[in-house]
């Protein structure tokens, strides 16, 4: 198993190379976004493990069911069995210290602080509440600006999601 990833570490990085520009480009995210836009075939936003065998076998690399599988599993935070951006980014980066448990719970924490009781979104209500205890005041309208930021799905509310995406920036 640990050497099935290694190989596949590897391949992905070949497939990145083989994606990205050859200019030495410092702006990693764009170059993965570039590689998760080409492997999303039906551009749903997810990567599927069919998917991922298809693309790998355009690029002359093989990947058989279990490893696509394997590979979706291995970086499958939220567990729907597709990678979407921020779970393909992990694959591809790879441990950079913290396993990826440790990192979600980090996470998970710290998104907890903010988001008010009995809620499963950070609200702009909620945002406030912690950043006075911080001892930050600012006024609702600046939280909304704040969460706006990050809002990926424009619902005015920081999902867990959307969260993690901001603290990994
Ligand atoms: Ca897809
Ligand atoms: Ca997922
Ligand atoms: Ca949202």
């Amino acid at each position: 198993m640990k050497n099935s990833q290694r190989q596949l570490s590897s391949s992905f990085m070949k497939l990145c190379e083989k994606l990205s520009s050859d200019n030495n480009s410092e702006d990693k995210n764009r170059d993965l976004a570039a590689v998760f836009e080409y492997m999303d075939a039906n551009r749903d936003g997810r990567i599927s493990a069919e998917e991922l065998k298809r693309s790998f076998k355009t690029l002359g690399e093989q990947l058989s069911d279990d490893e696509a599988e394997a590979a979706v599993k291995l970086s499958d935070i939220d567990g729907d069995g597709m990678l979407d951006f921020e779970e393909f980014a992990q694959l591809i980066k790879g441990s950079d210290g913290f396993t990826e448990e440790e990192k979600k719970s980090k996470i998970m924490e710290a998104f907890r602080m903010y988001i008010a009781e009995g809620e499963d979104c950070i609200t702009p209500r909620s945002l406030k509440m912690m950043l006075m205890k911080l001892g930050e005041s600012r006024t609702t309208d600046d939280c909304v600006v704040m969460i706006k930021a990050f809002d990926r799905n424009a619902d005015g509310d920081l999902s867990f999601d959307e969260f993690a995406l901001m603290m990994m920036r």
